[in-house]
């Protein structure tokens, strides 16, 4: 091994081959990686910072060390209770949602907000289709104070018509753009409210954004997808197959609570030792004074406390054998 090494960063990754862009050169090289680095349920991801040597008779490039991680997207595998990782370094979780079709879903939201608590990546909300905002459907206030409340950062935008993007939302997207400069991000949210149209618009539709398809794999006809950091020109987005998977039924229900971070404080307070904060409980922290639901702040706390509620009777309930079958 010669005494060249290049700092690099994994930006496709494919079972033991990777390829990494080097710093220094933003040359993309092939490089596999030193066995002791893929060791029994490791591995090397998207995002992962490493140092590359290179052989000199061959001129191939090695993975020879990995730098620590920021932090992990991950999910739990049921039977082991391990992280099965598949990006690394995101810098944020874009929570896209739709104001109009589909019908805007708190739901989602907070949903997502449990991975990027859970993750350790920083939240982004966007409200998109503002051009068909109904104000009779949601209040768009009221989620944005409440997100204010969680210390979340939000944006309104208009994904498909930038006159009206910029007449009306005053330029909610060239605020969203100037925040994602630079970052390393994943795209989530239901189907269908815009995460296409919005990426295109961010890009500027310079790049076409698909999932590369490598070959097929063993004898029956599993096809194999890449994992891969795409660079949009202001920003990276992180592309990787399942990533966006609303599931939450990895996550053990005595974990959930440290996941409402704002909760838990609240729950701290509860004189109960295994109180399930429900109504009926009475003298539970959630139903005090301070908490009242005919108050703005007590409205905001029930229905975070209601997403609680439902995630946790989701994970509940969901068998084990299910999840086996569904994360092996
Ligand atoms: N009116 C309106 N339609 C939009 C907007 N953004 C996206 N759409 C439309 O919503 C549909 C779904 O968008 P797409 O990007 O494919 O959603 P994805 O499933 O999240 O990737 C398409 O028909 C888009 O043209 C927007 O800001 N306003
Ligand atoms: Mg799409
Ligand atoms: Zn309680």
């Amino acid at each position: 091994m010669s005494d060249n090494v290049l700092k690099a960063k994994i930006i496709r990754s494919h079972q033991r081959d990777f390829d990494c862009l080097i710093d220094e050169t933003k040359e993309v090289v092939k490089a596999t990686a030193l066995g002791n680095l893929l060791k029994k349920g490791e591995t090397l991801v998207v995002g992962d910072n490493v140092y590359l040597d290179t052989i000199a008779e061959t001129g191939e490039f090695i993975i020879k060390e990995a730098m620590p991680r920021h932090n992990e997207i991950f999910r739990i595998l049921v039977r082991t209770s391990k992280r099965k990782v598949t990006a690394a370094n995101c810098d944020y979780l874009v929570i896209l949602s739709s104001a109009a079709r589909p019908r805007f879903k708190r739901g989602i939201i907070d949903r997502f907000l449990v991975r990027a608590f859970q993750w350790g990546v920083e939240p982004i909300v966007v409200f998109n289709k503002m051009d068909q905002y109904d104000p009779d459907e949601f209040d768009i206030q009221y989620e944005v104070l409440r997100l204010k409340e969680l210390g979340v950062k939000y944006f309104e935008i208009c994904a498909l018509d930038k006159y009206y993007e910029t007449q009306y939302l005053k330029g909610g997207m060239s605020e969203f753009r100037e925040a994602l400069k630079g970052k390393t991000a994943l795209f989530v949210g239901q189907s269908g409210v815009g995460k296409s149209q919005t990426i295109s618009c961010l890009s500027e539709g310079e790049v076409e954004l698909k999932t590369k398809q490598v070959g097929k794999v063993g004898k029956g006809s599993h096809t194999t997808t890449w994992s891969e950091i795409v660079d949009l020109g202001d920003f990276y987005l992180i592309d990787s197959p399942g990533i966006r998977s609303f599931s939450l039924d990895d996550i053990d229900p005595d974990d959930l609570l440290e996941l409402f971070p704002d909760l838990e404080e609240i729950a701290r307070h509860c004189q109960f030792s295994n109180c399930n904060h429900e109504p009926e409980n009475r003298g539970c922290a959630f139903y005090s004074e301070e908490y009242d639901p005919e108050t703005e702040e007590g409205l905001m706390v029930h229905s975070r406390l209601e997403s609680y509620q439902l995630i946790h009777s989701e994970i509940s309930s969901t068998p084990f054998w299910q999840k086996k079958k569904k994360y092996r």
